[in-house]
């Protein structure tokens, strides 16, 4: 099962939910349920998994996913972010790419990436309320001040209570590769600002995704009316667990139902596409979707 949300003119926001490999999106929202987020905490206080309060709604009516994946536009219905997350958090250099890439293009401090590759402690970065977030076919953003910023398609989970996983979703940790590189004292600039975050277009709950640790992860890159970009990872070549990222990311740092976690790219795009006003990233994780967001610069 796999649960969303759209907005539909006149009506605002909508909880739909969609059963595995069908167009069909149920509008579930009732007066508990305005969001994913009342989903997640409405399972935590009955003590059950979201898929059972999600079946014990009334449906309130049916749409297309096809019709509703489209830009945003308040005249039309259409898919919106899949959660308000509390916050989201990064994980970095969890592929060997990322570490190799970046310790050969840095210039602030040769090693770091390939330190923290195989060190206990994983890298943890603060990514995102959710007014930096960006939905699906919304603008993901190339900052004033950066003149090389990559897309980053990475596998993101939702965690429910504590350290509870409730589904998986796709992230575009888009980031300014040449703010990062200057000093690594920048990360934060370069990880941080306005439409920095892409997420959607679903979370698809447990009980759709057998194995996370054996996705394909594919990304496309498209100016224009060609494909100037395309590449592909499966989730199996990370190199922490999920629990272990989640372990350090709890360790004396409260974390809210909701709280996203992305968990690293391990597609590393070259310079040449860094990204230009007007591409299209394309995003897609088997049993998730497809996550599609144009580019603009601030
Ligand atoms: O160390 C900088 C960021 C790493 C990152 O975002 C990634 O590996 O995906
Ligand atoms: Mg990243």
């Amino acid at each position: 099962m796999k649960i969303l949300q759209f907005y539909v003119p006149e009506k605002g926001l909508r909880v739909g939910m969609m059963e595995c490999d069908s167009d069909e999106v149920f509008d579930i929202t009732s007066s508990d349920i305005q969001s994913t987020l009342d989903l997640v905490n409405s399972s935590i206080r009955l003590k059950v998994p979201i898929e059972d309060i999600v079946r014990l709604q009334e449906i309130k009516g049916k749409f297309s996913y096809t019709e509703l994946d489209i830009m945003p536009d308040r005249t039309k219905p259409h898919i919106l972010l899949p959660i308000y997350p509390p916050e989201v958090w990064g994980c970095g250099v969890t592929y060997k790419r990322s570490a190799e890439m970046r310790d050969e293009d840095t210039t602030g401090a040769k090693g770091i990436y390939d330190y923290v590759y195989s060190a206990p402690r994983p890298e943890l970065f603060f990514k995102a309320t959710s007014a930096r977030c960006s939905g699906p076919n919304d603008y993901i953003c190339i900052r004033s001040d950066s003149n090389l910023t990559a897309a980053e398609p990475e596998l993101a989970y939702v965690l429910g209570d504590g350290k509870e996983i409730i589904g998986y979703t796709i992230c575009n940790d888009v980031s300014a590769w040449d703010i990062e590189r200057e000093n690594p004292l920048y990360l934060p600039q370069s990880k941080i600002f306005y439409g920095c975050c892409a997420l959607g277009p679903v979370i698809s709950l447990n009980s759709e995704i057998k194995d996370p640790y054996n996705l394909d992860i594919t990304c496309k890159i498209i100016r224009g009316d060609e494909i100037v970009f395309s590449g592909e990872i499966n989730s199996s070549k990370i190199k922490r667990t999920f629990d272990e990222l989640t372990d350090f990311l709890c360790r004396d740092n409260p974390i809210l139902p909701g709280t996203t976690m992305t968990t690293g790219t391990g597609i590393m795009i070259p310079n040449e596409y860094a990204l230009k006003p007007d591409d299209i990233v394309e995003i897609e994780i088997e049993g998730i979707g497809k996550l599609s967001n144009p580019v603009k610069k601030l």
